[in-house]
């Protein structure tokens, strides 16, 4: 009697802890928020900038593991300002080492993001992950059966659901609103999550699978889910409106015939799709490495988003172990005028501009 009535409280329990995790509102008022900040900006005609891995390295120079103030930062001293939107990548936290990809300090992504939060910025993450079946990087995609794998049934299932537990963990320990952007560029073959490499089927339940077990089986609802594959297969891939809060793309300058006139093709399409689907559009990558055209920033990037509901705009990282990998400027860096001119715009938002 007494075992029949203890696995009856458990399943009660469980029923309780389920049906609690399932009426939990999509977002929190942190998420809402960050959504309507966003919103705000393209209905006034404005666009805030990110920059990937501010605060961490720049074009010379890098956090060496003992600082606790963040405030060293490439656009900040070509400008006067810090980006408005922090962009940081999860890859190889499944391997739990400690640093991402391109070393950064995942303690210090996390210390940097809440004291910018404090300080007025927002941020968005994306996952470079490791290959789960090859144990390749994320570009290797010598296999198409990735994918296949990792979904429910598949040999890699259990193995890739404890990625995703790792990642949430890391996730809930940000008690601030994150633009989540896992899966991006789907729609070229470079990822083995990629066009060529999946499914259109298989994407979607990967995403599906994602969101389910991050946002509702975790119930991390400070989460703004951000979908960004190019604007020629834009739906094929798309997992449906529930599981999607904003519809952004990412278009670097070699993407041909021009940058503005290639960028404004892509806006007609996911802007329309944003508006039908009420979501936030956004350019969730882009930049011009080494930014050879000096007039980069005001005659090309503002023109590219001119008019649409563009809400951000988010350019690559400053490599500090490469070079010519740069995308944004940095003091003696030949575009700097150009980039202050597009930080006094005021078709932009730094970080101040979002204090006022
Ligand atoms: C790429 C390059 C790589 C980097 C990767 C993930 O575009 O910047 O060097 O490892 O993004 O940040």
């Amino acid at each position: 009697m007494q075992l029949i009535h203890l696995s009856a409280l458990a399943s009660l329990l469980i029923l309780a802890s389920c049906s609690q995790s399932n009426t939990l509102p999509r977002h929190n008022e942190q998420a809402e928020a960050l959504m309507e900040t966003l919103s705000n900006a393209a209905q006034q005609g404005k666009i805030l900038f990110g920059h990937q891995d501010d605060l961490m390295y720049g074009h010379s120079w890098c956090l060496t593991g003992s600082e606790t103030e963040y405030t060293k930062s490439d656009v900040f001293d070509a400008c006067g300002d810090y980006p408005a939107i922090l962009g940081y990548d999860l890859g190889e936290i499944e391997l739990q080492k400690g640093r991402n990809l391109d070393g950064n300090s995942f303690q210090q992504m996390h210390d940097a993001a809440i004291e910018n939060y404090r300080r007025g910025g927002l941020l968005t993450f994306s996952w470079h992950p490791r290959n789960p079946l090859t144990g390749g990087d994320a570009w290797d995609v010598s296999s198409d059966k990735v994918v296949e794998s990792i979904l429910p049934g598949g040999e890699k299932h259990e193995f890739f659901m404890g990625w995703l537990e790792i990642v949430a963990d890391y996730l809930s320990t940000f008690d601030m609103p994150i633009i989540f952007r896992p899966w991006h560029e789907n729609s070229g073959g470079w990822f083995w999550w990629g066009k060529g490499i999946c499914t259109p089927e298989q994407y979607k339940a990967l995403w599906v699978m994602t969101y389910d077990y991050i946002a509702k089986d975790r119930g991390l609802n400070n989460l703004v889910w951000a979908y960004s594959p190019a604007a020629s297969d834009y739906m094929a891939t798309y997992p449906g409106d529930e599981y999607v809060d904003i519809m952004g793309t990412d278009i670097y300058v070699y993407n041909a015939p021009s940058f503005v006139q290639r960028a404004r093709s892509d806006f007609e399409i996911i802007a329309k799709l944003a508006e039908e689907h009420g979501k936030i559009l956004a350019l969730t990558e882009t930049g011009y490495e080494t930014l050879p055209d000096p007039a980069w920033w005001t005659d090309m990037l503002l023109p590219a988003v001119e008019g649409f509901p563009v809400t951000y705009a988010l350019v690559w990282r400053n490599a500090h172990d490469k070079p010519t990998h740069y995308y944004a400027s940095f003091p003696g860096e030949p575009n700097q005028e150009s980039f202050q001119a597009f930080h006094d715009s005021d078709k932009t938002i730094f970080l101040k501009d979002l204090k006022k």
